[in-house]
């Protein structure tokens, strides 16, 4: 299998993530693709219309795109038990799903300040996707924590990768200012091999 990739996109780190976890790194061969909301490689259209990575090529089958699809598939491929059966796959997608809208919020935000020139950028915009974020953050921090004191499942590594990709790209926003118990929990997930192996080179 192929994995269109970058390593600052924190939708791929979720995938990746996940196979490092699954021990499974050396089934998907990592193809390094830039895209962007303004431009996206060729060759990773033809893979996914919609010029986004994640994109995963199959032996045998089409080509998966979206990290909730790529995530989903390869653990039932490899067996992980990352999304449990049951009631409880259900909570596990949406905290899986809170922390892909504040990757969304934070790219956004990202492609907003690198993309346009600074005549063009939105600042209401701009602190309208942080809202996103800081609002997904603080509720993580109140209603969350019991499920994150659990064992690993998908929403976990979604949330680290949501967590890391603000502390990457957006610092000075200083999530963890109110969310101490968020902040503990981070400290200990960010230390786990899969996460070490995955974080994104300084730019
Ligand atoms: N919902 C998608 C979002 C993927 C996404 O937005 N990836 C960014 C890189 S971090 C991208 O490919 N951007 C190019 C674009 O917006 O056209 C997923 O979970 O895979």
């Amino acid at each position: 299998m192929k994995l269109y990739h970058s390593p600052a996109s924190p939708f791929v780190r979720k995938v990746c993530v996940l196979l490092h976890e699954l021990e499974q790194t050396d089934q998907v061969a990592l193809e390094p693709v830039t895209t962007t909301a303004l431009s996206s490689a060729d060759i990773l259209i033809a893979s996914n219309p919609l010029g986004k990575i994640p994109a995963l090529e199959r032996d045998d089958g089409p080509t998966l795109y979206d990290s909730r699809v790529i995530c989903a598939y390869l653990d039932h491929r490899f067996g992980g038990g990352l999304y449990p059966d049951g009631p409880a796959r259900w909570e596990v997608l949406t905290l899986e799903a809170t922390g892909d809208g504040i990757m969304e919020s934070g790219v956004s935000m990202t492609y907003e300040t690198r993309l346009r020139p600074p005549t063009e950028q939105s600042p209401a915009w701009i602190e309208a996707q942080w809202a996103k974020a800081e609002r997904a953050v603080a509720a993580l921090n109140r209603r969350w924590m019991g499920h994150l004191a659990g064992s690993l499942d998908m929403g976990h590594i979604s949330v680290a990768c949501a967590l890391a990709y603000l502390d990457f790209r957006h610092p000075q926003r200083d999530w963890r200012r109110g969310n101490t118990d968020l902040a503990a929990w981070f400290a200990g997930f960010e230390s786990r091999p899969a996460m070490q192996a995955t974080v994104p080179p300084a730019a």
